[in-house]
């Protein structure tokens, strides 16, 4: 049993995220963490809430609020809606934790005495008004390349071209508006990128080569454009203290390390808050997954494209330049992005399906199922309430709920309230056992390789196995010349029913357990099929009692769709 260390991309702190934020991280990083463990690994998954750098500053201004106070109430907004996704973090910590901070500033100070890190003046962007040196973010202006006028000092969100503020036109300050602005000289550390180049490349070429082509082609990117030396602190109120013990003068001007160089180390900082957090009589040892741990674990990560280059770039460079035994991620899973009738989501401009609204409307399988299984793996894919619609009605009410529905209700009717006994299996179960198996390997084929699309493809294909099986079958009408012989039809479906709770659990668990628990079966696990299991569909012997759950899928009418494309837009 391997050890698998799985994170996600930190969600910002600012604002509840929306559908597309999930998709391309927390989401699939889920699907594949409830498979690990039922596959029988060591699994840990883990995320947190990137609660530093503006975007917290700037929403907590907004909203009136201390920033940590901003930061505590969010992190529990978020928690709790991704509570309701069914997204089975074993942590979901906090980048302004105290674990956090010790192992950003421990890594610092192994950077410096490596000669890493160093202090360079730089001159900045000061605003008169509001009396600070305004960060990257901190300032607005139209950006050259488009003429968005609302472009960011670091990024333009309209082309995402990397920006520096003094390419901005009309450059003012985010906070007060104030355009007095002028350029002074102040100290940052910077991460000499350039020094670690080298040694980037040759892990990049070492492991990237079986990463997704998105990932691999993003990082060789980043390091055909060569890396530059980048500064890693900040003059903002919030964020990783640099450490008065190795450089007091920064300390004293209130420093903070740029968000982007703590927040990947929260995933070890999170690691240790889920270590901090155990319960009584639990050890839980965080440095045995992220120390000298190369040979007993794998590490995968979840993203969007846009957060690859962090990854694979400045993150590695960051732990190869600690010349200490940090373990680095072996796999990163990247997507494209999810856009609402071809536009881009957007928390800032409240554009597309919020992950609160989604919950409100309707149950999170609903939800997980369709995104995963049209998860913008090799694409851009453009979310439509129709498409939505017609998959849910489709592959969830038609395919699968209906199976079950009609299996378990039908055989209540005819034969009482446990699973009937009938004949020996004959050819046509013997041959669905055999198609049933070969699915299921395809399925954990391409679960394994993190083909979630394909995964999708196989897990329907088995839906639609049963129905097929039943249409041949047919009990309703077997069952006026051949008693037994619609017994053992029902028998057989109601095993497929037990196998689709325990494979349907990664994508869709709330309703995989209402499957599962239809029957009352001794210490009922969601373990994994076995290939066998699969052949002999006996799982569930005759007698077992079971009832009859709620119809599992609603469909979604027309008039649903319509008040949905009322509410948040349809193809406007
Ligand atoms: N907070 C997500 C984003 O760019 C960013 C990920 C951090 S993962 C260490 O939206
Ligand atoms: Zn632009």
């Amino acid at each position: 049993m391997a050890r698998h260390l799985i994170t996600s991309a930190l969600p910002y702190i600012n604002g509840i995220k929306h559908l597309g934020n999930m998709v391309g991280s927390m989401l699939p990083a889920d699907v594949y963490s409830r498979y690990m463990r039922q596959r029988g690994h060591d699994v840990l998954y883990i995320c947190a809430t990137d609660e530093h750098g503006t975007p917290a500053e700037l929403a907590a201004n907004e909203a009136g609020l201390p920033v940590a106070q901003y930061c505590a109430e969010q992190h529990d907004a978020q928690k709790a809606i991704y509570e309701g996704f069914g997204l089975s973090f074993d942590h979901f910590g906090r980048s302004s934790s105290q674990q956090n901070v010790e192992i950003t500033q421990t890594v610092a100070r192994e950077l410096k005495a490596n000669g890493f890190i160093e202090e360079r003046a730089i001159r900045q962007v000061y605003s008169v008004t509001d009396g600070r040196f305004l960060p990257d973010r901190y300032i607005e202006g139209t950006c050259p390349h488009c003429g968005y006028e609302r472009a960011r000092g670091d990024q333009c969100e309209n082309c995402t071209r990397t920006l520096d503020p003094t390419d901005l036109v009309n450059p003012r300050s985010a906070i007060s508006g104030s355009t007095d602005l002028e350029v002074r000289e102040t100290k940052h550390l910077f991460l000499l990128q350039s020094k670690l180049a080298g040694e980037v490349e040759n892990w990049v070429e070492e492991h990237g080569k079986d990463w997704p082509t998105l990932s691999y082609s993003i990082a060789r990117k980043w390091l055909n454009e060569g890396l530059q030396d980048r500064a890693i602190t900040r003059d903002l109120d919030w964020g990783v203290p640099v450490p008065a013990d190795t450089w007091p003068e920064l300390a004293a001007e209130g420093k903070v390390f740029y968000v982007w160089f703590d927040a990947p180390i929260e995933y070890l900082g999170a690691t240790k808050e889920w270590a901090d957090s155990a319960p009584d009589g639990e050890v839980r040892d965080w440095k045995s997954w992220w120390y000298d741990a190369d040979t007993t674990v794998r590490y995968t990560q979840f993203m969007g494209k846009d957060n690859v280059p962090f990854h694979t770039v400045m993150f590695p460079a960051t732990m190869l330049g600690t010349r200490d035994k940090w373990k680095k991620v072996d796999y990163v899973k990247s997507f494209n992005w999810l856009n609402y009738y071809g536009g881009k989501f957007s928390t800032s401009q409240k554009r597309g399906v919020f992950t609160d609204a989604a919950l409100e409307l309707l149950p999170a399988d609903y939800w997980r199922y369709f995104l995963v299984s049209n998860s913008p793996e090799s694409d851009d894919v453009s979310f439509t309430w129709e498409h939505f619609a017609a998959t849910v009605n489709k592959d969830l009410a038609d395919t699968l709920g209906n199976f079950v529905n009609r299996v378990l209700s039908f055989s209540r009717k005819r034969f009482g309230d446990n699973v009937p006994a009938g004949k020996e299996a004959g050819e046509a179960e013997v041959k669905l056992g055999e198609e049933v198996a070969r699915l299921l390997a395809e399925y954990e084929g391409h679960m394994d390789a993190l083909q979630f699309r394909k995964a999708a493809a196989s897990l329907r294909a088995l839906w639609s196995a049963g129905n097929s099986y039943l249409e041949e079958k047919a009990p309703w009408l077997e069952i006026k010349t051949d008693q037994e012989g619609a017994a053992l039809t029902l028998r057989t479906a109601m095993n497929l029913i037990h196998l689709y709770s325990v494979v349907s659990e990664p994508f869709i668990p709330a309703s995989a357990k209402a499957m599962r628990s239809a029957f009352a079966l001794e210490n009922d696990t969601a373990v994994w099929v076995s290939a066998d299991e699969a052949r002999a569909l006996s799982s569930v012997p005759a007698g077992t009692p079971f009832t009859v759950p709620p119809v599992l899928f609603a469909k979604i009418t027309e008039e649903d769709l319509e008040a949905y494309k009322e509410r948040f837009g349809g193809a406007e």
